[in-house]
């Protein structure tokens, strides 16, 4: 007996499948086919090569793939490349070598390493963000959303980081860093394009009833939307003509406002500061411009200066002062509050710190102040008595008829900021005259392309300002004194659409026909980390729901059915990192123990959306297992045993295609590998015929693909000639017999008096007598019975018990 040699296998099998094409995406032309559209989160084509996180998440819808295609649906799986963008610029500044031509190696060596890992792609569909044929059409979206009214340029403050010498989205922002190096971000005015995601904000949050989506992903978009129902209240300025507008979720609380917080950019701020206070309140608007917003709002104490003016309570006419204080966000609601520090902690915590009166109005039986309970409102002749809701409807009804304030609902979500002042982005087609108004550039003349000879040391302007031929294409089109636009796009906006684009790879008039996204898209099963992906997510819904109301495809939820892959830790518990040397390399196991253990492995480890620690010795055991796997089948001479030890291995076996199947649907790997682990120690001293081998083989050949098709082809022969209808992996799935399957021995419940007070196991061919043993020896039955007398005692067959006492 030969040992499985899994490198000249693998080599062997990955060499045939693609030159045979056995995971091209089939034509659906019978209308009734079902398609299933099958995707990974496309990578960012890193120096490093393929890491095992990756690995995880692509073998599990890898093996989706293969169980669909076997289950004769039509499988879309494709892979491309999400190209652009600060990583590979980064490098390109650490080492000197051109974006360009980093990134395509590193795509090259990724290639290599998925194919190496055995990963079913459909290669003809690759894409990548970074050629011209796939930016055109990002370019096009700009042009689209631009004559939609959902892209336009303005003046904004913007994150900014200082070391990457760029703008940031919100959302790249973490606790109050840059996303990509840690540096601490900034604000600066910039003239900036955005995109006008605020207007799907409702449908942003509703489109999420009809996907099948982890629930914390969910809510994380969720809040990021925040979405919060409120009013809007005008204060009119004592002794002056102004007025004030605040947002306020909680109007049943503005008896108990006993002052009002703007914000330091507020626009009234220079009206309404008395003398007396212009310079404190200058000196706090200086102060406030070098913080960050969450610099603003986390600071422990609260700081804030008096304006000198007060603020007229529209409902009982009384005068409040009027604070400046940074934790009012300028950008947020009207960027002035009312302050209830009764009710209200920030503002509990500023009344405090600066002696200001504090009025309780809601009574909520609870004694500490202050708490954020809803309850009956006190204090306000009014309104006493009724309930928080009660008052709040009361008194919007009073504002709006005496027109001082009005219903509003607020988000937290900001149109999102797509401009870059980086290099290696999508540019975006937009060109200024003279005067400085932008034009978009024509459809016909896309893709404005991207020079590959940039000098992109950063400076923190855009390196393409400085470039000379980039300037010099657009003075010959359109005339002296025209210029480009020399920002990129965020990479973002380069996959919000990609998954479209797979549909239909290579069509040059359209980013892809209807007919063609109609037919596969929206995507049925989408796998990525769950790090990040409230942007992604959150755009690319955004781009489907646009691209819906106009008519180019028929559904507005692009991703139906979403699932996270949980981190590997490294072996010693901690995230692998270079720092704490230990980081696994998916290759070197490839080279070590193959393809097959490496992928099994990496479903075996726990359950698939949980974080997990890699383990050597439990990667050597699955090598093990699939070494036992090769010697019983190579070994196996299908010599028909007795007919009792082939029902034996036929039950066994129905069993396992069924909880195989089972398991693969609900992304229960690991409990699928270990039923292959417990099949392979029941059939160690057990024969298989021929047909039982090849069926067990179909079964485990999403797993493990190379050693699957390397037996297969040795049993079957086919005269020695491998195509792409012989290959394992265009079998069909094997079937199971319903009856061999089904449990004998089932849990029913007992009922004395028809009340139920016990269960028991039964066989289902147990008799009437030893069903009644089994009933009356329970313990918990027998405590009921004691030593009643059982008048009656009624058995249906395998349903349940009664026992009349
Ligand atoms: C009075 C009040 C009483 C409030 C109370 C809350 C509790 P969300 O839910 O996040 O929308 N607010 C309004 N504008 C603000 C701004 N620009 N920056 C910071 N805070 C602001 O928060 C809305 C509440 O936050 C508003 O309701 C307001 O305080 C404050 F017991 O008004 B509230």
């Amino acid at each position: 007996m030969n040992k499985f040699d899994h490198k000249q296998n693998e080599q062997k099998w990955t060499q045939k499948w693609s030159e045979t094409g056995v995971y091209d995406t089939p034509e659906i032309k019978d209308a009734d086919a079902e398609k299933m559209y099958i995707l990974d989160m496309f990578p960012y084509p890193s120096g490093a090569g393929l890491h095992v996180g990756h690995v995880e998440g692509y073998t599990a819808t890898d093996i989706l793939s293969r169980y669909n295609r076997m289950k004769g649906k039509h499988v879309m799986h494709p892979m491309g490349w999400d190209a652009f963008g600060l990583p590979s610029e980064n490098y390109a500044i650490k080492t000197g070598i051109a974006p360009r031509i980093n990134t395509d190696t590193a795509i090259e060596t990724f290639t290599k390493q998925m194919n190496a890992v055995g990963l079913s792609y459909d290669w003809k569909r690759e894409i990548g963000s970074h050629t011209e044929e796939y930016y055109k059409w990002t370019q096009w979206f700009f042009l689209f959303l631009y004559k939609k009214g959902l892209a336009y340029k303005k003046e904004a403050p913007v994150n900014w980081c200082e070391s990457c010498k760029t703008s940031l989205a919100n959302e790249q922002v973490i606790d109050g860093k840059c996303e990509r190096c840690d540096n601490e971000v900034m604000q600066k005015n910039m003239n900036q394009w955005f995109f006008k995601i605020t207007d799907y904000a409702d449908r942003l949050i509703d489109g999420l009833k009809k996907v099948d989506w982890p629930e914390s992903t969910k809510i994380n978009q969720t809040n990021w939307i925040g979405r919060s129902e409120g009013a809007e209240v005008e204060f009119q300025i004592k002794n002056e003509e102004l007025k004030v507008k605040i947002f306020t979720t909680r109007l049943d609380t503005i008896f108990g406002a006993t002052f009002m917080v703007i914000s330091p950019e507020h626009s009234l701020i220079k009206e309404i500061t008395t003398n007396e206070y212009k310079h404190a309140v200058e000196n706090y608007q200086n102060n406030a411009k070098k913080m960050t917003e969450l610099e603003r709002t986390s600071q422990k104490e609260k700081t804030g200066v008096f304006t000198g003016s007060y603020a007229v309570n529209p409902y009982n006419g009384k005068e409040i002062p009027i604070w400046v204080g940074d934790f009012v966000i300028a950008t947020y609601g009207t960027g002035a509050l009312m302050a209830v520090p009764a009710h209200d902690d920030r503002d509990f915590e500023f009344a405090t710190k600066f002696g200001l009166n504090i009025i309780p109005v809601i009574d909520n039986g609870i004694e500490k102040l202050p708490s954020h309970e809803y309850g009956k409102l006190i204090n306000s002749d009014e309104y006493n008595g009724l309930s928080s809701h009660d008052a709040f409807e009361k008194m919007i009804t009073k504002a709006e008829k005496e027109s001082f304030g009005n219903r509003k609902v607020n988000y937290k979500l900001r149109d999102w900021l797509v401009s870059r002042q980086r290099y290696w982005g999508c540019p975006i087609p937009v060109v200024y005259d003279p005067e400085g108004k932008p034009h978009l550039v024509e459809e016909k003349d896309l893709p404005v392309i991207l020079p590959d000879d940039v000098e992109f040391l950063p400076t923190g302007e855009s390196p393409l300002k400085y470039h000379k031929e980039f300037h010099r294409r657009v003075e010959e089109k359109y005339g002296k004194g025209w210029s480009p636009e020399v920002d990129t796009m965020d990479t973002f906006v380069d996959s919000s659409w990609y998954f479209l684009r797979f549909a239909d790879t290579n069509n040059e008039k359209e980013f892809a026909s209807k007919e063609k996204m109609d037919k596969w898209a929206p995507v049925d099963v989408y796998v990525g980390g769950a790090e990040h992906t409230v942007l992604h997510l959150m755009y690319s819904r955004f781009f489907t729901k646009v691209l819906f109301d106009n008519g180019f495809v028929n559904f507005d939820e692009p991703f139906m059915k979403l699932r996270h892959q949980g981190m590997i830790l490294g072996e010693d518990s901690r995230k692998m990192s270079k720092r704490w040397g230990n980081v696994i390399n998916p290759l070197d196991v490839v080279d070590q123990l193959g393809a097959d253990t490496l992928r099994m492995y990496e479903m075996f480890m726990g359950p698939f959306d949980q974080m997990k620690p890699w383990s050597t010795t439990t990667i050597q055991g699955v090598r093990r297992f699939i070494d036992r796997v090769w010697n019983i089948i190579t070994g196996e001479n299908f010599i028909i045993a007795d007919k009792d030890s082939i029902q034996k291995v036929e039950i066994e076996l129905n069993k396992l295609i069924k909880k195989i199947g089972e398991d693969i649907e609900a992304f229960k790997f690991n409990t699928a590998v270990s039923e292959f682990m417990k099949f392979i120690n029941f059939i160690e001293d057990q024969k298989m015929t021929k047909d039982q081998v090849n069926r067990f083989l179909l079964t485990i050949a999403p797993f493990a693909p190379f050693v699957a098709e390397e037996l297969w082809f040795n049993i079957n022969k086919f005269d020695g000639e491998f195509t792409k209808s012989n290959s394992i992996h265009s079998q069909k799935w094997p079937s199971f017999d319903s009856n061999l399957v089904q449990d004998l021995t089932v849990v029913i419940g007992v009922q004395i008096n028809g009340k139920v007070r016990g269960e028991i196991e039964i066989n289902i061919d147990d008799s009437d007598e030893v069903v009644k043993d089994k009933a009356i020896t329970n313990e918990n039955v027998a405590k009921w019975l004691e030593s009643k007398e059982i008048k009656k005692f009624i058995y249906v067959k395998g349903k349940i018990v009664n026992i009349v006492i």
